[in-house]
């Protein structure tokens, strides 16, 4: 009886007096019913489970993450709209039980035969691939924005210069913390009416001829006379016909959603380039891309491209060029360069988020707190690594590739499944690092291959440096002086 006590009491042993639990004459009873208790819920669980897909759901019940009888049906009721979403893993059959409490035998053939208000997606059929667009695989353009107003004519051109079929593109922005006064939301509903009316070139084109545009596209500033002189021949013929075929193109679906985070650091490029800012500036930036990006992916989506709104110059095909690398890479990213004006130099590499890990990175980050984030490019973490930018060769053959540990933001093109299962812009420190770079370490840890393409080069616009600007104004006293250009 003892033995029978020490069975039932819950653990852990605490050092009590059993003697007055001691059963007394009545044990026997209990004893059975404690034995046969289980037994008999395990009979009608097991009647109910049997039974229950029949008889006991009604279509009243809420079928919120119940399983049917397949593993690989799972209904999804969309909290408070009347949509039921049945999500069928492979290409297995499944019993669907509609909303309305009739009952299918088979699948319907095609998606016109159920009611408007339940979907059927087979996610065996959005995994990115090779041949993506002949596959009619769709994309999900994914664009963060703040405090932007003045690029988004750079944006809608870069993004209507896109080869591959628009009408396979969704695209979502997310706008946050715009500072007063600044219209990029306004702008950006107003741009993306008009692109989807087919009516957004000749919008476009009429405010160029209001702005001179050299140097980053549609801008008047003063740095643009000491932009490099092929740099903005090639920025010209860039915005300029001839146009691809599907330029004014609708896109299949664009989203425009609004939320602040409070990032309250300026978007200036001297204030949010300060070291000591970065790693709260990064975490917040990885909070507003996993925003993002969990309203606006769906079901059909094979792949998602992250794309910044500040890029001048990016080959058409940026796309379908990456998708090559389908077969043996989940996450493609290109070089990021920038043309700085004539007296930095005519180019510099941009993007120094990507990289490849060192050993003294790894040592560095033992140093570390738990909490720190390293951020590339800057003095305070010699991290030796090897980065992207700087392994360009002008003139290298584009389709070579290095593996990648950390990635930049500016273009990150990547399998949807990559997100489905689980990856993230850390927006906490993980492994020492935030946002896209912490993304790179995820999803390598997941198992994910990041593919780099060091010679296939996308231009990231100049924005003048606090110093650049008080450099500008100097050459630009010292010309009036003198009547003629002189930097010593
Ligand atoms: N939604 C949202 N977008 C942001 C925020 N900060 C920047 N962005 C956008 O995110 C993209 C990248 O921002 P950048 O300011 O260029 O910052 P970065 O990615 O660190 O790159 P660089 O500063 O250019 O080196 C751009 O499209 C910005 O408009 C933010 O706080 N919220
Ligand atoms: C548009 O695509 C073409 C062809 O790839 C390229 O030469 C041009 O620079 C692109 N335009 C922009 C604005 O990037
Ligand atoms: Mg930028």
């Amino acid at each position: 009886m003892q033995h029978f006590i020490w069975r039932f009491r819950s653990k852990p042993r605490l050092p009590i007096d059993y003697g007055d639990l001691k059963p007394k004459k009545s044990n026997f009873k209990q004893f059975k019913w404690r034995k046969i208790g289980p037994i008999l819920c395990a009979i009608i669980l097991f009647v109910y489970i049997i039974l229950g897909g029949k008889y006991f759901s009604s279509s009243e019940a809420d079928p919120a993450g119940s399983k049917s009888k397949t593993d690989s049906v799972t209904f999804r009721e969309n909290m408070g709209q009347k949509s039921t979403q049945v999500l069928i893993n492979n290409n297995q059959n499944a019993e669907v039980q509609l909303k309305n409490g009739n009952e299918m035998s088979d699948l319907p053939k095609n998606e016109d035969d159920l009611p408007d208000s339940v979907h059927i997606y087979d996610l065996g059929k959005s995994q990115g691939k090779i041949k993506a667009e002949q596959n009619e695989q769709r994309v999900l353009l994914l664009i963060p924005l703040r405090n932007c107003e003045n690029m988004l004519p750079l944006m809608f051109r870069n993004m209507m210069n896109m080869t591959y079929d628009h009408s396979l593109i969704d695209v979502a922005f997310l706008v946050s913390d715009c500072t007063k006064g600044d219209r990029t939301l306004e702008m950006l509903y107003k741009y993306s009416i008009a692109l989807q009316e087919k009516e957004l070139l000749p919008m476009l084109e009429e405010h160029d001829n209001r702005v001179t545009s050299k140097g980053f596209y549609g801008t008047t500033d003063l740095y643009t006379r000491y932009m490099p002189e092929d740099y903005i021949k090639k920025v010209k013929n860039a915005f300029s016909p001839p146009y691809h075929e599907g330029y004014t193109k609708p896109f299949h679906n664009i989203e425009i959603y609004q939320k602040d985070f409070g990032q309250s650091i300026g978007q200036g490029f001297s204030d949010r380039h300060d070291v000591k800012i970065q790693g709260i500036r990064r975490k917040l930036m990885g909070r507003s891309r996993n925003w993002l990006l969990s309203v606006a992916l769906r079901p059909y989506h094979s792949w998602v491209y992250w794309r910044d709104v500040d890029i001048e110059l990016c080959p058409g095909d940026v796309l379908q060029f990456m998708m090559k690398f389908a077969k043996n890479f989940d996450i493609m990213i290109p070089n990021v360069w920038r043309p700085p004006p004539t007296f930095l130099g005519n180019e510099q590499p941009y993007d120094l988020n990507s990289w490849i890990e060192s050993d003294e990175a790894l040592k560095l980050a033992k140093t570390l707190d738990e909490d720190d984030v390293i951020v590339e490019g800057y003095a305070e973490y010699p991290t030796w690594r090897a980065h992207l930018a700087y392994i360009r060769d002008p003139n290298g053959n584009p389709n070579e590739i290095v593996s990648l540990d950390g990635v930049g933001g500016v273009s990150i093109l990547a399998k949807a499944e990559v997100f489905r299962r689980g990856a993230n812009f850390p927006a906490f420190t993980f492994l020492n690092h935030a946002e896209t770079e912490a993304f790179g370490k995820m999803s390598k840890q997941m198992g994910f291959k990041i593919a780099g393409l060091p010679h296939y080069t996308i231009w990231h616009i100049y924005e003048p440096s606090q110093e650049d600007l008080q450099k500008i104004s100097q050459m630009e006293r010292k010309k009036r002086r003198f009547g003629k250009y002189n930097d010593n």
